[in-house]
């Protein structure tokens, strides 16, 4: 046997890969009014080019065997550059731990492909153990930042699970150089995750979007979305952080509410795509939700609809950690299309598609919620008697 010589079963599977790369998605009979579902996820595991998982040489893998697995493609930061629709997505091993790999289509609901390599983040911190959720932000300053979980070991805690999550940051022109800046620093947050950086400038400062927690699962008091500002990007500190989006009894944000893709910029206010998080007996359930926020003083919430945007549905709701949707990359066109990139049950990347104007009436427009069951009967007989009322008044 030759030193190089191509696994024969290399062509088979490439050619199988093939046609899942090239096959053109389509929408799903799902209908709300609000957005489109579409069928097939935009990426998977099986996305991941067989040169990452497999030694291609029969030499030495004469059994064509996965010498380094993939065990799921989930959560992506989304951005659109010069035409082209790109993900960086969240790659998680078959060893549990999680890197960021570039995927790009010149079609933002099918056809994306990796890069040739995974991102190589700079090791600037040697504490590190895992990193994931990047969300990008082409600000104004002229980069673009990625703001994603940087993870590690709670050296304090005797628990062996114990572990520190904070918002690590890098900054690109073109999503192939990377350069790393130190994690963000809370003052009065102990960790962080689901950080957003708007992309303006606030009071000439950077504003960030926060998620305080006390412990890694657990919020605890960090009371939900927070928001807060910092002079230098290159030394990010924010002294003062407030609470924007409290979480509720009762509501989709009970257990957790946090931030989403990067807010996008609409003619009546900054459009947040986030994330609420309620227990069950089942375990935690994740949704994605809408809010609205003032565009001068964007820490004002000024629209939000009751209940989620998207949850769960049909084989979503399966996977690693089922019953999760989880978004932290959305593209707003210039011709007011929204692409929704949201994970299921943290295994696949889905899409969903709508527009900045239904995004809006659906914020605008739909009721709040009032809190207590009896208030949401009267809110549902309000429409219901306006509905008899239309229908009375047609003749139907
Ligand atoms: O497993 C669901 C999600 O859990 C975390 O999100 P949060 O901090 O809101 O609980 C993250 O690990 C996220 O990646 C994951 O999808």
């Amino acid at each position: 046997m030759s030193k190089f010589e191509l696994h024969p079963e290399y062509i088979r599977r490439k050619a199988e890969q093939e046609a899942l790369l090239s096959r053109i998605n389509e929408k799903t009979d799902f209908y709300n009014g609000i957005y489109d579902r579409w069928k097939y996820p935009v990426l998977t595991r099986d996305h991941i080019p067989l040169e990452w998982r497999y030694d291609l040489n029969a030499a030495t893998n004469p059994h064509f065997m996965e010498r380094l697995g993939v065990n799921a493609v989930f959560n992506a930061g989304a951005i659109e550059l010069n035409g082209k629709y790109y993900l960086v997505a969240r790659v998680e091993g078959n060893d549990r731990k999680s890197f960021f790999a570039v995927a790009e289509s010149d079609s933002p609901v099918d056809g994306f492909r990796f890069w040739d390599k995974p991102v190589e983040l700079p090791d600037t911190c040697p504490e590190e153990t895992n990193v994931y959720d990047m969300r990008l932000t082409r600000h104004e300053d002229g980069w673009i930042y990625g703001v994603f979980c940087s993870e590690s070991k709670d050296t304090t805690s005797k628990d062996l699970s114990a572990a520190v999550a904070a918002a690590g940051i890098v900054r690109t022109k073109d999503l192939k150089t990377w350069e790393r800046l130190p994690n963000l620093v809370t003052k009065r947050s102990p960790q962080q995750r689901n950080v957003d950086l708007l992309p303006e400038f606030v009071d000439g400062k950077y504003a960030f979007f926060t998620r305080p927690m006390d412990d890694f699962i657990d919020t605890g008091s960090g009371g939900g979305i927070g928001f807060g500002l910092c002079d230098d990007i290159t030394h990010p500190v924010i002294d003062e952080e407030i609470i924007t989006s409290a979480r509720r009894y009762h509501t989709i944000t009970e257990a957790k509410n946090g931030e989403g893709a990067t807010p996008i910029k609409t003619e009546k206010g900054w459009l947040h795509i986030a994330h609420g998080v309620r227990n069950t007996a089942a375990g935690l359930r994740y949704v994605v939700y809408v809010f609205v926020t003032d565009l001068k003083e964007p820490w004002k919430v000024i629209a939000e609809p009751s209940g989620f945007l998207i949850a769960p549905r049909d084989w979503e709701r399966v996977g690693d950690v089922s019953n999760v949707v989880f978004t932290n990359g959305a593209i707003a066109t210039e011709r007011g299309d929204v692409y929704i990139y949201y994970a299921a049950s943290d295994t696949r990347l889905h899409v969903a598609t709508t527009t900045v104007d239904k995004l809006l009436d659906f914020a605008f427009n739909t009721p709040a919620d009032p809190l207590r069951s009896r208030d949401c009967v009267a809110q549902r007989c309000a429409l219901i008697d306006r509905n008899l009322e239309l229908l009375r008044q047609v003749g139907k």
